[in-house]
């Protein structure tokens, strides 16, 4: 194992990544902006190195402040966390010219499923469903006419280089298809530099199931079975799930078996999640695959018992996954929800401030995710998510109720939070019995 590494991250997560260091005796680095310098868990790492001014592209984006504080502290590894440079290759390329091990995949992996295009190629090789559509770029408006007359309308146009949303269009006949894809391609030159597309069948009113993945350096892959992330509003999941509440055993058996052939054709190593739209008939089909740990993970971690960061320390410095698949088992139902500062009043618009009063809800079956506290300032330069609150239980109805009684015993004041959109969601009859899809929040909630 590492003795020392640094955290390329802040807030929540950087937290979970010290304490899963310190149960490994493993010493932790953080940088912080100048805007954390009075962050608490900055006094929880072993050493904290101040990298810039509060905004991100000088601070947590700013590779060469970061390599020059892991040189500085001598870490022998960086865990990025998510987001900021958790998908960056470059910075793992660089990592490793620097003789520093990055916890996560290697650059190569991240390019091969970066790429959208390559990731449903890998997909296909490993024969894990994939949307139907385009077999890789499509080079001009012609072909894409051609495609989406072959496949049938509505498709989708997506760009290579894109994820989490960005870059997409949607056309319902070919007189749309024109505009759709230049606004695309315009959309993916500027974003992303890179104009590729290509093109699938439009999923009417899909569930969003992706599987947690683990694999090590000696090719060994293991799943840690689904979440349901088809509560979320532009993109932000809101609430998050494990079981999916829709999926029977067989199919649940075939999205995990087809999450490890991915991974393993793309020669992957570390944590990932692997995302599938799931349609109203229950067929899956693969979109893309996320090379970091997610947000949403202590779903997974409640209902499985193992510990990922953990894990994802272990496989860095070299260990081998030493289980078995059929040993890991799925307890029970975890929700979590997420707690932004922001007002769902007002269209969910950012609220930072300093938090005067802060009383985080506990007893059996909860757990909150935080590096928040009474008195702490939130900030208005990073994301709105200021804590994850967990529930364990062993029915999803329990796991509702205990999630109601915990977002109602929650404390946080005097700035707005998702705390009252979750628990309207919580309470509402399609929620309650899985009638949604991830259009759920825009179209259903006030
Ligand atoms: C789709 C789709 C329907 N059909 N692809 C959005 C984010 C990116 N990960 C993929 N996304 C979608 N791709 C096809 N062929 C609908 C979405 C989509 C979506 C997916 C997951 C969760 C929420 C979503 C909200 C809107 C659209």
């Amino acid at each position: 194992m590492f003795s020392r590494i640094l955290i390329a991250n802040r807030g929540e997560i950087a937290l979970r990544i010290i304490r899963a260091c310190h149960e490994l005796g493993v010493e932790a680095v953080v940088v912080f902006s100048q805007a954390d310098k009075d962050a608490e868990y900055v006094k929880l790492a072993d050493e904290a190195i101040c990298i810039g001014p509060p905004a991100a592209a000088q601070s947590y984006l700013n590779i060469p402040r970061i390599i020059s504080a892991a040189e500085i502290a001598d870490v022998e590894a960086i865990h990025p966390g998510y987001g900021f440079l958790a998908e960056n290759a470059h910075f793992a390329e660089i990592c490793r010219e620097c003789g520093i091990t990055f916890i996560g995949p290697s650059p190569e992996a991240m390019y091969r499923l970066g790429d959208k295009v390559s990731a449903r190629e890998i997909a296909r090789n490993a024969r894990v469903p994939v949307v139907p559509g385009s077999d890789g770029e499509i080079a001009d408006e012609n072909e894409a006419i051609k495609i989406a007359n072959k496949i049938g309308y509505p498709v989708i146009i997506k760009a290579a280089a894109g994820g989490g949303g960005r870059g997409m269009r949607v056309a319902h006949n070919d007189i749309s298809l024109h505009g759709a894809f230049a606004a695309a391609r315009a959309e993916a030159e500027a974003a992303f530099k890179n104009g590729t597309l290509y093109i699938e069948k439009y999923i009417l009113q899909p569930r969003h199931v992706e599987v947690q993945v683990l694999a090590d350096k000696a090719s060994n892959a293991l799943h840690f079975y689904e979440r349901d992330c088809t509560i979320q509003r532009r993109h932000q999941k809101l609430i998050e799930e494990s079981p999916c509440p829709v999926l029977d055993e067989a199919t649940r058996e075939e999205l995990c078996k087809a999450a490890l052939r991915l991974v393993q054709e793309a020669e992957y190593v570390n944590a990932a999640t692997v995302e599938f739209l799931l349609d109203r008939d229950k067929n899956f089909y693969f979109i893309e695959v996320n090379a970091r740990i997610q947000v949403e993970h202590p779903v997974t971690e409640m209902v499985t018992g193992h510990d990922l960061i953990k894990w994802q320390l272990k496989i860095a410095a070299g260990q081998t996954l030493d289980l078995r698949q059929k040993d890991i088992t799925h307890n029970g139902v975890a929700l979590e929800c997420r707690i932004n500062a922001e007002d769902p009043r007002r269209n969910y618009a950012p609220c930072p401030g300093t938090i005067t009063k802060f009383i985080a809800p506990g007893g059996m079956g909860v757990r909150v995710d935080t590096h928040v506290h009474q008195g702490c300032v939130v900030s208005p330069y990073y994301d709105s998510m200021i804590a994850k609150l967990i529930v364990h239980q062993r029915t999803r109805e329990e796991a509702i109720a205990t999630m109601k009684r915990a977002l109602r015993e929650f404390r946080i004041e005097p700035i707005k939070t998702t705390i009252p959109a979750c628990l309207e969601i919580l309470s509402h009859h399609l929620f309650i019995k899985s009638d949604v899809d991830t259009s759920f929040i825009e179209q259903k909630m006030g």
